[in-house]
This record gives C-alpha cells, sequence and structure tokens, in this order.
C-alpha cells in the first residue's frame, strides 16, 4: 500500500531538515529555523507572483494607491521580505542581496552564525510575461558572529553550508541541498507545505539538451562557439541536441537537473565576465549541480572553487550534466 502511505504519510520540507540534522548531535536546530524563515519568504513571492497578474488590472503592483503611495514592484518587495525574515529569525549575521548594492549586517542583538547570500526574484524580465522565475540562495556558517566582516561572504562556492532555489512554475518548487544530495519539495498550496515529491535528485550523466542565449553568438570565444556549433553539428554520429532556453536562470537550470544537459552563461567580448553573479547565482546552481552528480565550470577552472573579491562579481558558468560538462572542459583546455 505505497500510493496510501505516501498520502498519509507527508515528508514536509522542516520534518526533512529535522532528520537530517538529528543525525548530528551538537545540531541545536538553528538550521531547521533559519530554513523555516526562508521557506515564508518562498511562499510569500509564490503568492505575490501567483497575484502579480490581477494585482496589475486592479492597480496594486508599480502603481499608486489610493494612498497616494507608491507600491512596491515584486522584486522590491519580495527583497523586503527576505531581508525582514532573515534578520528576525535571529540565526544570521550579514545579507547578500541582488537587489542591494551593499551587504546588511545584522543588528548585534538578532545575530547569529549564518550568512545567506541570495536573489530574492532571478528572472525578473518574465514577470510580466508570466513566465516562470525564482529565487536563489546560498549559506555560510562563520565561527564567531561578533567579528562579522564582508570577507565572511567572500569565500569559495565549496565553503556553502546549503544551497537552493524556488522555481514559481505551474507548480512551486523547492530544490534544496544541505551537502549530502538534492531533495526537491513541491508546495501544496491547501496545506500551505512543501512536501518531498523529488528525493535524492542525480542528474543524467549525458543529456540532450543545451541551454544558451544564441543571440550572442557573434561575441563568443572559440571554446564556447565550437561548443555550441558540435551541439548542432555532432562529430560522433550521435544526434544533434535540442535547444531549450526561458531566460530564467531558476527554470532553465531546474530543466537541467532533471533532463539532464548543459547550461552555459558564457564570457563575451562585450561581458568578459559573463552576467550571471558568482555569491547568489553561480555557486548555488554549481553546488546543487554537483551534489546532484554533475559538473560546474567557469572556463577556467571548477566553479566551486573561485574566490570571489567582490560580493556582486560575476563569472562565465557551464554546469550540468557530468559528460557534457568535460566536453566544454576538453575544449577549453585544448585552447591555453
Ligand atoms: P536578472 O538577475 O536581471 O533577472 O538576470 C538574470 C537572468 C537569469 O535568470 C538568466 O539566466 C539570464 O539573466 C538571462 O540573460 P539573457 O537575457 O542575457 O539571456
Ligand atoms: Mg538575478
Amino acid at each position: 500500500h505505497a500510493a496510501e502511505a505516501h498520502r498519509t504519510d507527508l515528508m514536509t520540507l522542516t520534518r526533512h531538515v529535522l532528520n537530517e540534522q538529528s543525525k548530528h548531535p551538537e545540531s541545536k536546530g538553528d538550521f531547521t529555523i533559519l530554513l523555516s524563515h526562508i521557506v515564508l519568504g518562498c511562499k510569500f513571492v509564490c503568492s505575490a507572483v501567483n497575484k502579480a497578474g490581477l494585482a496589475k488590472l486592479i492597480g496594486l503592483a508599480g502603481d499608486t494607491n489610493v494612498q497616494g503611495e507608491e507600491q512596491k514592484k515584486l522584486d522590491v518587495l519580495s527583497n523586503e521580505v527576505f531581508i525582514k525574515a532573515l534578520t528576525s529569525s535571529g540565526r544570521t549575521c550579514i545579507l547578500v542581496s541582488e537587489e542591494d548594492e551593499e551587504a546588511t549586517f545584522v543588528d548585534p542583538a538578532l545575530r547569529g552564525r549564518y550568512c545567506v547570500v541570495f536573489d530574492p526574484l532571478d528572472g525578473s524580465s518574465n514577470i510580466d510575461c508570466g513566465v516562470s522565475i525564482g529565487t536563489i540562495f546560498g549559506i555560510y556558517m562563520i565561527k564567531d558572529k561578533n567579528k562579522v566582516t564582508v570577507e565572511d561572504v567572500l569565500q569559495p562556492g565549496k565553503k556553502m553550508v546549503a544551497a537552493g532555489y524556488c522555481m514559481y512554475g505551474s507548480s512551486c518548487m523547492l530544490v534544496l541541498s544541505t551537502g549530502r544530495g538534492v531533495n526537491g519539495f513541491t508546495l501544496d498550496p491547501s496545506l500551505g507545505e512543501f512536501i518531498l515529491t523529488h528525493p535524492n535528485i542525480k542528474i543524467p550523466k549525458k543529456g540532450s539538451i543545451y541551454s544558451v542565449n544564441e543571440g550572442n553568438a557573434k561575441n563568443w570565444d572559440e571554446p564556447t562557439a565550437r561548443y555550441v556549433e558540435r551541439c548542432k553539428f555532432p562529430q560522433d554520429g550521435s544526434s544533434p541536441k535540442s535547444l531549450r532556453y526561458v531566460g530564467s536562470m531558476v527554470a532553465d537550470v531546474h530543466r537541467t537537473l532533471l533532463y539532464g544537459g548543459i547550461f552555459l552563461y558564457p564570457a563575451d567580448k562585450k561581458s568578459p565576465n559573463g552576467k550571471l553573479r558568482v555569491l547568489y547565482e553561480v555557486f548555488p546552481m554549481s553546488f546543487l549541480m554537483e551534489q546532484a552528480g554533475g559538473q560546474a565550470f567557469t572556463g577556467k577552472g571548477r566553479a566551486l572553487e573561485l574566490v570571489p573579491t567582490k560580493i556582486h562579481e560575476r563569472s562565465p558558468i557551464f554546469l550540468g550534466s557530468y559528460d557534457d560538462v568535460e566536453e566544454i572542459k576538453t575544449l577549453y583546455a585544448a585552447s591555453v
């Protein structure tokens, strides 16, 4: 009666994380509390995103309300919700958001040992047409919460203790890794709970989809151009790959994780560091890919080894199925 068990024995995100943490006797439940605040932010954004089209119709978003107050745009609103939820959790000391120029240092009275880097609403160019968007986050832990500096988040991605994203798509899904594999949870809107629906996600070793903004092709470097050419005209007799590109990193990476293949945001002549941000886009997604058995490469080396020097630093990124990333690594190695 496995199906019946599934329906009555719900593995919620909180229960799953508590189970994982209980294996560590030193754990005091702080991570579970931190995560429940991230989850609250995700549920809020999910609900706001679902209402966005309607809100526009009745004049709620990006408009002036009856009191003459300017209404906040969805990305600004989402950022504020995450900043407030994370600071009030009492478990964080420094926050880095794509929306804020400077890092936020939490009031000493509310400080905990976790640092959270996040993009509260990524892919915002997709909001107005109702295409999937998402939140991306990464978590570091520091030794001494009384001596917090921005250096505490300028750490290579391999030092993260957890990373994840929430996708606001045809369903709302949260994908998380605490360094022991990757698990996917789907929001049951009637319960308001994330339920484990995709346990222990492993990315296929090789895929048949590539995902890139090909409109930038004229400015690509040689290895990227050759790789994409090979996707279309394979030299080994295999079938050409399919192209899928939403233009929303969470959606493109989520598909890559589940179906396999490769996601690329390479360097080009106009943007020598690519577009995506190291701390809250490249690192969390690379962390998840490695935990799912894939790879993440910058064009120079393993993405998670990168040491950022600024909080909003960018890097080229190639991530996905092990064999597909291996192929682009070979092309870059041959080009130096
Ligand atoms: P944003 O942070 O301004 O939303 O930009 C990030 C997004 C990613 O979600 C996506 O992978 C990429 O930008 C798409 O860029 P492009 O439109 O250049 O292909
Ligand atoms: Mg972004």
